[in-house]
């Protein structure tokens, strides 16, 4: 890692307890005064507006709806738990070295707890009486085709033929009093671990939870190795185990203390599929509208009293609010690191460009083809693979959390015609707008990336033309001394 790190500061998204537990997470949030508590408001868009426009903040507030217009006032909806200030602390490269260099038992996976019983059991509800649409589950934007109750939600599976549970953030509509539908991305490891039991002619089991421990939806929404649970991750991040139930139906482990957990069967599609989108997705389009995916029969619901659903739909990737994901920033970092590219000096992401799209590297060049190491590592690795369209390598005197410094270094040390490569055939999915439509009818959810090279080219970069601007330390010098007389100097 870099040598210019600043004494590790603990980035406040570690929180322990308000991370493994929501309802001391919503104590934590009154405290810090980042609280609303929202009455009477409607599931119907008026919600999902709300929530859009609080994300013109880059620090939206939490926002807890209750008594929400035709719904049973013990029920609740609680927004923007991972995105408040007293959450993520500030967005910056620090925020990034700090979480990259937490203590390393900070790191190792602590596995779930098996407990008799828990909170979620505090209301059971099977046979006849499983009724989903009893549940608040709002239309988030205008052009969405239905109620969407699991926006970041868990959706737990068990590999069939090993101990690996998986817990993966997916949406979840509702199609009838009885059954929801899940979109789940082709590769993803929820789609992998469904198609193992589908090939056995089988359905596969799973349990979906809309309202957990924050750290839940932090791990839920991460890539993890396969074989490797999230719940273990997350256990790992709180500093302890997170205690599990088993579904009775399923005999998958749900968090003891989750807010309102779904359990069934998803049978093969060939058997049970419904339209499900279109949803207002990350990228800011409904890209993936409406097609066929296969359903989960509910078989049971539990429940604590005074339920809270978690709610966090997409916004467009502009807003302020849409943040710049920290943890995935430090998990590409850490895969060029551990692919053993040298010199790396910082790993950002482009403002609108959502998690994925862009990813900037900047590294001290060691050597030639130093930096194509960098960018075909990015391009390719499992922090990177996913849906990124633009990989940025620049040298390391950019800042790259200035989007007009990237412009810059693209503008002046990059040479399209040789310092680019185009790669065909990536990773991507059906929320991807770029998709094209015949790719997406075929299922070849493929696009193509580019790496642009934005560096002095290496074998001249000796005689690369210095750059224009005053010594940042002697520009400071120069400023204290002059801004007790002139006030545009002051910061
Ligand atoms: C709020 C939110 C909603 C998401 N919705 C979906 C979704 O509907 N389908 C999907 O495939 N991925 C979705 N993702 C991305 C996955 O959660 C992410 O790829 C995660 O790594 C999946 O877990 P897995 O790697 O165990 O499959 C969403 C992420 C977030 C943060
Ligand atoms: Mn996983």
């Amino acid at each position: 890692m870099a040598d210019d790190i600043k004494p590790p500061k603990r980035p406040k998204a570690y929180d322990e307890a308000a991370m493994g537990d929501l309802r001391v997470f919503l104590q934590k949030a009154e405290q810090a005064g980042e609280f609303h508590v929202i009455q009477n408001a409607d599931p119907h868009l008026e919600i999902g507006t709300l929530f859009e426009l609080s994300h013109e903040n880059l620090y939206p507030p939490v926002m807890l709806f209750e008594n929400m217009k035709g719904c049973d006032p013990t029920h609740r909806i609680l927004c923007n738990v991972r995105v408040a200030h007293f959450v993520v602390g500030d967005l910056n490269l620090d925020a990034v070295k700090a979480y990259r260099s937490r203590p390393k038992e900070k790191k190792e996976p602590i596995p779930p707890r098996l407990v008799n019983t828990g909170p979620v059991f505090e209301n059971v509800i099977e046979g006849d009486d499983v009724d989903i649409s009893k549940f608040p589950a709002p239309k988030w934007h205008q052009k969405d085709g239905g109620a969407y109750i699991g926006t970041e939600c868990v959706v737990v599976t068990k590999d069939p033929d090993s101990d690996w549970v998986n817990l993966g953030t997916y949406r979840v509509i509702i199609h009838d009093n009885k059954t929801l539908g899940i979109f789940i991305e082709n590769g993803k490891h929820g789609d992998q671990i469904r198609r193992k039991y589908w090939a056995k002619g089988k359905p596969c089991p799973i349990a979906v939870s809309v309202g957990q421990a924050p750290i839940l939806g932090v791990v839920g929404s991460n890539t993890t190795k396969p074989g490797v649970s999230e719940y273990a991750e997350a256990g790992g991040r709180i500093g302890r185990p997170v205690d599990v139930v088993l579904g009775r139906h399923t005999g998958l482990p749900i968090p003891a203390d989750s807010e309102l957990v779904f359990e069934g069967f998803m049978p093969p599609p060939e058997e049970d599929a419904r339209p499900e989108g279109p949803f207002g997705e990350w990228p800011g389009y409904y890209a993936s509208d409406s097609r066929p995916e296969p359903v989960l029969h509910v078989k049971a619901i539990y429940h604590r009293h005074n339920p809270i659903i978690i709610g966090q739909p997409p916004t467009k990737p502009t807003y302020p609010g849409r943040q710049i994901k920290i943890p995935h920033v430090a998990q590409l970092w850490d895969s060029l690191e551990a692919a053993g590219v040298p010199g790396i000096k910082a790993v950002w992401k482009m403002p609108g460009a959502g998690s994925r799209f862009m990813d900037v590297i900047s590294i001290k060049q060691m050597h030639a083809g130093h930096a194509k190491m960098a960018g075909l590592v990015a391009a390719g690795c499992l922090a990177g693979g996913y849906m990124t369209r633009l990989v940025v390598v620049v040298d390391d005197d950019i800042d790259i959390t200035n989007p007009a410094e990237v412009m810059w270094a693209m503008s002046t040390r990059w040479d399209p015609k040789t310092q680019t490569d185009i790669i065909d055939g990536c990773w991507t999915g059906q929320i991807d707008p770029r998709l094209p439509p015949e790719k997406r009818d075929n299922g070849d959810t493929t696009t193509s990336r580019m790496i642009v090279y934005a560096v002095r080219p290496w074998h001249w970069i000796n005689e690369f033309p210095k750059v224009n601007e005053v010594e940042k330390d002697f520009a400071e010098e120069v400023r204290q001394k002059w801004a007790a007389e002139l006030d545009f100097l002051r910061k």
